[in-house]
């Protein structure tokens, strides 16, 4: 039985941009197990309700609800030990949780103005009023207040990205010779980005950029073959 990934779209539900849910989906594929996404928006909490939780991501493995991506990703290490490991124990767990800090202090503040007005215009009127009122609350701004130009977001990020371009001019991934759990806590978040913008977000020369473009064309270039907003294939 597959594992049902409830997950962040807009409209048009082949716009998958929840950084959570990225961090979960790349698990999920780094796990090799077989998993279905469900199309959830932000108004749907009665399809989760189950789960206890309001946000996603959230699984459902065989009857078993999971949610939280943090929460998720060690659930699938625990339930599927044969499986290729996301944080390799103790060690590999604080480590994936330092990087989830530096993400939620350093990069999330320059993706916010990047990705979140864009958000608000690929949803439909119900989740868009939605989105907005609970954001603009949450920021105590209005979302065309913190949305930045092309030039500043683009450069805004590429400071925050520093300790992530230093580390990867010497390693292929944060998590060494190969991606963990680590990694995809920060493809999460570039990703949302990447998703909704209308330009790219990310450097594509940088060592993060050609990192991004590495995670993108793993496990059967699932990440490259997401649609954006830019690609068309809406
Ligand atoms: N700590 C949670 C955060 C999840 C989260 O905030 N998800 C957002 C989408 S990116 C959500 O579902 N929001 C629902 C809402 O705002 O009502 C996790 O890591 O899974």
């Amino acid at each position: 039985m597959s594992i049902t990934l409830f997950d962040l779209v807009g409209t048009n539900s082949k716009i998958k941009f929840g950084p959570f849910c990225w961090r979960t989906r790349m698990s999920l594929l780094h796990k090799g197990l077989d998993f279905t996404s469900e199309p959830w928006r932000f108004l749907e909490k009665d399809t989760i309700a189950d789960s206890g939780h309001t946000t996603v991501p959230v699984i459902n493995d065989a009857g078993q609800w999971v949610g939280d991506s943090w929460n998720i990703a060690k659930y699938l290490d625990e339930k599927y030990p044969e499986k290729p490991t996301l944080m390799n124990g103790a060690e590999g767990e604080a480590h994936a949780l330092l990087v989830q800090e530096l993400c939620a202090s350093l990069v999330f503040p320059a993706v916010i103005p990047i990705a979140a007005y864009p958000v608000s215009k690929i949803l439909d009127e119900e989740n868009q009023a939605y989105f907005i009122k609970t954001r603009e609350a949450a920021f105590g701004k209005k979302l065309s207040e913190i949305n930045v130009d092309q030039d500043t977001g683009k450069a805004n990020l590429e400071k925050a990205l520093s300790p992530f371009n230093n580390m990867l001019k010497s390693k292929q991934f944060i998590g060494g010779d190969a991606p963990s759990y680590a990694d995809y806590v920060l493809f999460g978040v570039l990703k949302w980005a990447d998703v909704v913008s209308s330009y790219r977000p990310i450097n594509d020369s940088s060592a993060v950029g050609e990192w991004f473009v590495r995670l993108d064309n793993m496990y059967g270039s699932h990440g490259a073959n997401a649609p954006t907003v830019r690609t068309g294939q809406l």
